[in-house]
């Protein structure tokens, strides 16, 4: 293209991917670390080459609608994109583009550390101390007991890159891996993991202790994890997900653990973010983060370097490397 394309970076940025963005592009930020307002978003796209949003801006198909005739490309920082209508997009010709592998095994740390953190009651052993200024009783063969991670079956739903990367963490930690997925995985990838696939969302939620979610959040995966199905899970299973909070009914979990239906749960993605369900803080047994499982410094400066492949290839006429096709497509 001739000239530097108008870039709009909807949220604040590293400092070095905002310096490199100014150099290549006749870039515009946001000064304020807050979200855009729908008619600042909808200003933007009116006059936009590239729209670089993330998870926190809900594009629409009626913001995609009013777009400028200049806008060809939304480069996402971040790898879901249930956040933009990429069919709506990609019938007005925008590409759209995501950060994808960049975040995978900063996700599964972290999915990890809450598969660890709840059955051995981390948090609430590291709430005691804090919140009684260091007073205890001391040690005591009966207190603050968990569960064992070793040989319990962990159910992984979703194994795309982030669940595999769990697999392979989860086996070192003794666990025996078990997925559903809209199809198995390479038997080469199955015998690797030493994982059990099941065809059977259900069938695999009757027999895991432990379930993760790792799937997109799609038309197809809305409330997977849905009160029939909370309710046909061992009563000291743990759920944990680092995903989307829409792929599990959030209100059908909290009256499961509420009524003692489940072990516990570990959630860094909740149901309409940026908003915590207070039940939620009541209970003991439930770890909550706030979507932070790929907040890692290097993880972000990946994610901006792959937004900015993705703008430098769209401008030299190429199709970028992480765009994002519709499914029906
Ligand atoms: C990102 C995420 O940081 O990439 C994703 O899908 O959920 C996050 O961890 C966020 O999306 C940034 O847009």
């Amino acid at each position: 293209m001739a000239g530097k394309p108008l870039v709009i970076v909807t949220r604040k940025l590293p400092e070095a991917i905002e310096a490199r963005m100014a150099e290549l592009f006749d870039a515009r930020f946001n000064r304020l670390d807050e979200p855009m307002s729908h008619d600042d978003l909808a200003a933007a796209m009116a006059e936009a080459d590239v729209l670089v949003p993330t998870v926190t801006d809900r594009i629409g198909p009626e913001l995609i609608e009013k777009a400028g005739p200049r806008l060809k490309l939304i480069a996402q920082f971040g790898t879901g994109i249930d956040n933009i209508d990429v069919e709506a997009a990609v019938k007005r010709k925008i590409t759209v583009t995501n950060t994808p592998s960049v975040l995978t095994e900063d996700t599964a740390d972290m999915t990890m550390a809450l598969i660890l953190a709840v059955p051995r009651r981390l948090n609430e052993g590291a709430r005691r101390l804090r919140n009684n200024r260091g007073v205890w009783p001391g040690w005591s063969p009966t207190w603050m007991l968990g569960h064992r991670i070793g040989g319990k079956k962990l159910g992984i739903l979703g194994m795309g890159r982030i669940g595999q990367a769990v697999a392979h963490r989860a086996r070192a930690f003794g666990l025996e891996v078990h997925y559903h997925n809209r199809n198995p995985v390479n038997s080469v990838i199955e015998k690797e993991l030493g994982a059990t696939y099941w065809d059977s969302f259900d069938r695999m939620l009757r027999e895991i202790d432990i379930l993760s979610v790792n799937c997109p959040h799609t038309p197809a995966t809305y409330h997977l994890l849905n009160e029939r199905r909370i309710a046909i899970m061992k009563p000291d299973a743990y759920v944990v997900n680092t995903a989307r909070g829409e792929v599990v009914d959030q209100d059908a979990l909290i009256t499961a653990l509420e009524e003692g239906r489940l072990g516990g749960a570990g959630l860094d993605v909740f149901e309409r973010e940026p908003a915590i369900d207070p039940r939620l803080l009541k209970l003991e047994n439930v770890v909550l983060l706030p979507h932070m499982s790929s907040a890692t410094v290097e993880g972000r400066l990946e994610m901006g370097e792959r937004v900015l492949i993705n703008i430098r290839v769209w401008m030299d006429g190429e199709k970028p490397p992480d765009r994002v096709i519709p499914a029906i497509l």
